[in-house]
């Protein structure tokens, strides 16, 4: 095996975990790294893996005017995105994993990827990253270690979460922690070209083994499959953890709303993916007073406080946001916050040195080198940026972030938002008559798909809670895990809401001008939660009474806020049918709390139809 340095204390001995450290130890055994490094987080060792980087060519330095501190990253086209068809949930039974997973048996995966990681990590650095999801401390929040041999996953890992040694003084001998495994799967070998991104294109594997909280990814390099705090602990494992500890692992942004007399109610949001859920997370509103500050932009933890009140962290540390359609008008501070100290993966780089990407300027540059590094000119044909290029940003650059945003025992939420991309029937906002209805309304969420996501448009998808390709678990069971929250004794739930920037008329124009004006549905649901106005009861929920809905100075006609708020009984009533379709997929796994709430509805349609 080749000489392994543990970069530890070697003052006072060995490593004090020594779980961890056997862990580190067999899969060192197993991977046959040239080195091991152990990370402490420091700003020194995020420079050091950048340095390491430019000098393999994998990342370019931007301009050190135009975007100080700043990379951009290339990646292989056969890895610029997650891969929901190699990604699996190997737990004990394929019925446990549910009808919306991947499954494999855990011993016959383990024994696969146990052949795929053996010298998988030759003549490379393995990085040990501890990490915390939360404030460290938190009692919300969770550790992780992930090994990898990418030095781009690592510096990565640095901006997404809490990295370091400091990790390591509040983790106990005996207490918990989600081992991930991650390899390229590219050893260094001899006469091997020199690649500037390595990967394993025709091996990739993202595998979850939720009963031992392990994941083994193995081929790519790119984002949700390699930087593994984010979707494959904070979601993935985490729900099962929530499911098995009474909390909840959500794929929710968290927003603070103020109003302009300074009362605050804190906000969740389930999206499918381009719904603008990191715009939303980070919105300017338009409405006069009022103020919208950031907690998180995709994932959310949240636990029952004492006062019986669900309590929010975000677990992340930074923002892993879609850059194309990004701009001072969709997301200015998006924008503020990458002005510095940010990598950009698969982005155009300008001439003079900076990143840019369809959407980003009102008028398009003359010429760009595309993400692939050719010259791109407008009207050439093709995208300059990849629509799946990222930003990576620490959250704390971002000029809307909240003063609380790691306070350790999280913000109390007072309403959960969900929401798709639907061009008919789907009202603007709708209020769930109560946490069973509303755990219906999230678990029918759907979304017309667009061409960056499959480049098949106007699909419907069915996502519940936005959950779809990252609930860890039978999806049956956890919808019983929504209801069985809402039925603890002492809860005092937030409100529930189903929200729709996206209805369009006849003409396929969309009716909402969206962005900054999504505030003035944000204030109708700020005040419902103080139970200061009025709602109109309708067969799918509370709608607002037009007058109440804040429409002040904006051009709207009177026709588009009623078409918006239009309860649509025939379309609902054909809606109907693909719900049932939709949860016949559960089989005896869908509770009957969710058949009760379909059945309601119907009669109630049926009962307005009259
Ligand atoms: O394609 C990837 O690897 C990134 S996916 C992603 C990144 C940040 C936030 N959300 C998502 C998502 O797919 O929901
Ligand atoms: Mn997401």
């Amino acid at each position: 095996m080749a000489t392994i340095t543990l970069d530890v204390d070697t003052t006072t001995g060995s490593h004090p975990h020594a779980k961890l450290e056997r862990w580190v130890e067999e899969v060192a055994r197993m991977c046959q790294p040239a080195r091991v490094h152990w990370c402490d987080g420091s700003k020194a060792e995020y420079e050091s893996i950048l340095r390491l980087l430019v000098l393999i060519g994998t990342a370019m330095p931007l301009d050190p005017v135009k975007r100080p501190n700043s990379y951009l990253v290339r990646s292989d086209p056969a890895d610029v995105a997650r891969v929901e068809d190699q990604t699996f949930i190997c737990a004990r039974t394929k019925e446990q994993a549910g009808p919306t997973n991947n499954w494999e048996d855990p011993e016959k995966m383990k024994e696969k990827l146990r052949g795929l990681f053996a010298g998988a990590m030759a003549g490379r650095t393995m990085y040990v990253i501890p990490y915390s999801l939360g404030p460290i401390g938190s009692p919300i929040a969770k550790i992780g270690v992930e090994i990898t041999d990418s030095p781009y996953v690592t510096a990565s890992m640095h901006i997404m979460s809490r990295v370091g040694r400091h990790v390591l003084d509040v983790l106990g001998p005996d207490e918990e922690f989600v081992r991930g495994l991650h390899s390229i799967g590219s050893p260094m070998t001899l006469n091997q070209p020199n690649r500037t991104w390595s990967c394993n294109a025709e091996n990739k594997y993202i595998c979850h083994f939720p009963e031992t909280r392990e994941i083994w990814s193995f081929g790519s390099g790119y984002g949700g499959n390699a930087l593994l705090a984010k979707k494959c602990h904070a979601l993935r494992i985490a729900s099962v953890q929530a499911r098995d500890q009474g909390w909840m692992a959500e794929h929710m942004l968290i927003l603070k709303m103020i109003s302009p007399s300074g009362q605050v109610k804190y906000m969740t949001g389930a999206f499918p993916s381009a719904c603008g859920k990191t715009n939303l997370s980070m919105m300017i509103p338009t409405i006069p007073g009022w103020k919208i500050e950031t907690i998180g932009d995709d994932i959310a933890w949240m636990k029952f406080g004492a006062d019986g009140r669900l309590y929010a962290i975000n677990p992340e540390a930074g923002f892993f946001g879609v850059a194309p359609g990004t701009n001072m008008k969709s997301n200015a501070n998006a924008m503020r916050s990458i002005t510095r100290n940010s990598v950009f993966t698969n982005c155009a780089m300008t001439f003079d040195g900076d990143v840019w990407w369809e959407g980003m300027t009102e008028d398009e540059p003359p010429k760009v080198v595309d993400w692939l590094r050719r010259t791109w000119t407008p009207n050439i044909g093709r995208k300059a940026a990849h629509p799946n290029a990222r930003f990576t940003v620490a959250a704390s650059q971002c000029p809307s972030i909240a003063p609380e945003w790691e306070d350790p025992k999280g913000v109390p939420i007072d309403a959960i938002l969900f929401g798709g991309r639907r061009a008919g029937i789907v009202p603007l906002v709708t209020e769930a008559f109560n946490w069973q209805h509303g755990t219906f309304l999230g678990a029918t969420v759907s979304s017309e798909t667009t061409a960056a996501i499959t480049g098949k448009v106007g699909q419907l998808r069915r996502d519940p809670m936005a959950m779809l390709a990252f609930c860890g678990y039978n999806m049956g069971d956890y919808f019983s895990h929504w209801l069985k929250i809402g039925k603890r004794a002492d809860a005092k739930l937030p409100k529930i809401f189903y929200v729709n920037w996206f209805r369009q008329d006849q003409n396929g124009k969309f009716l909402w001008p969206g962005f900054g004006e999504n505030s003035r549905v944000l204030r109708w649901i700020f005040e419902r939660c103080d139970g200061k106005i009025h709602a109109k009861e309708t067969p799918i929920g509370r709608i607002p009474e037009i007058a109440d809905l804040d429409t002040s100075g904006i051009d709207l006609k009177g026709s588009h806020v009623e078409e918006l708020l239009r309860v649509d009984i025939e379309g609902w009533l054909h809606e109907v049918p693909r719900i049932k379709e939709h949860f016949a997929k559960f089989g005896t796994h869908l509770p009957d709390g969710l058949n009760d709430e379909l059945k309601a509805l119907e009669q109630r349609l049926q009962a307005a139809q009259k």
